[in-house]
């Protein structure tokens, strides 16, 4: 086997790994869970991407626009020659806004857990903007990362759009803002949050008539079942989303229909009726709470946008020089 075909294998096999591990873990556990980040293999994201264009789903459009419409402000905030870091890149769409915005930026990072996918999108922004140095990295972004280093007196700036924040555990979103804060040192980071609203508009976000959520939700089971040879059958389980407001949160689960076993790795897991999988959790915070986390998490909240209604925000954290 060559060199390269060794490293991949080598890298998929880490990865099939924590994916194993932590299905047998969430299989496990009472209640049982699986964690969200395992929705992003090449079906996911693009069943996810199919999600941000429905019209229930508001915080993509939203966003879309408070960045049209601050894209000037926010250039300035990050300023000139500056090197852009996605956390979580996905298609690559809302970055343009401010790649526009930043004029000559030095390079951009785009920084996705789907290694197939952020390979395809970053080929494809390369043939949109010849000019740009582009250098995707292939990573789980919630463990901690070493970045490219592009050159000296390098100026990084940090973007995390899309309310990924509210997928991270309140312990989660505070590692991984400090990290952030340490990788982005004397620059600063964009950050997307959904806020808390009308649990009515919350609830048809996350059950889009269209099926396209209850999709993407079990498109984890099919995950499990192609990669791991796990023999869930996903017509045997419910989508279920629903606003907690006591968490603030959109939690989704997979309820099984019936009585069930499900094999995975040479293991039984019973489901009775009316049992479900935690999949996701989906935080939406008020601007004064994620000020409030990003201060405890070494940032400086120093500017925020938010749409006439009140549906989304964008915060621009100041990370001090060291
Ligand atoms: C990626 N993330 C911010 C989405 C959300 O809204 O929490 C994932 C998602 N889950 C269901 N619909 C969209």
């Amino acid at each position: 086997m060559s060199h390269p075909e060794a490293l991949r294998e080598r890298a998929w096999t880490a990865r099939a790994g924590a994916f194993a591990s932590d299905l047998l873990a969430g299989l496990s556990a009472h209640p049982k869970r699986l964690p969200s980040k395992y929705f992003y293999d090449e079906r996911g994201s693009a069943l996810f991407e199919r999600i941000c264009a429905l019209p229930e789903y508001y915080p993509t459009r939203t966003e879309m626009a408070l960045l049209r419409t601050h894209a000037a402000e926010i250039g300035k905030l990050m300023g000139p020659g500056a090197t852009l870091v996605e956390f979580g890149a996905g298609a690559l769409k809302k970055v343009e806004v401010l790649l526009d915005a930043l004029g000559r930026p030095r390079a951009y990072v785009p920084i996705d857990i789907s290694m197939d996918f952020l390979r395809a999108m970053a080929g494809e922004l390369r043939k949109r903007r010849p000019g740009l140095e582009v250098h995707p990295v292939a990573a789980d972004f919630t463990n901690a990362l070493a970045l490219p280093v592009i050159g000296d007196g390098e100026h990084r700036v940090g973007f995390f759009p899309g309310s990924t924040i509210g997928n991270l555990e309140p312990e989660e979103a505070i590692g991984f803002l400090r990290h952030a804060a340490t990788l982005l040192r004397g620059g600063g980071m964009l950050v997307g949050v959904d806020l808390v609203k009308d649990p009515a508009i919350l609830h048809a976000a996350y059950n889009d008539s269209a099926g396209v959520t209850e999709a993407f939700n079990k498109n984890i089971l099919e995950r499990a079942n192609s990669e791991l040879g796990a023999d869930f059958d996903a017509d045997g389980f419910s989508h279920y989303a629903f606003y907690a407001p006591t968490h603030r949160r959109i939690e989704m689960h997979l309820v099984s229909r019936a009585h069930q076993t499900v094999h995975v790795l040479g293991r039984r897991f019973e489901f009775s009726e009316g049992e479900t999988i935690h999949t996701e959790n989906s935080r939406k915070y008020t601007v004064e709470d994620f000020s409030a986390v990003a201060r405890r998490s070494g940032f400086v909240p120093a500017r925020n946008w938010v749409d006439a209604d009140r549906l989304f925000s964008l915060h621009w954290l100041e990370a001090a020089a060291d």
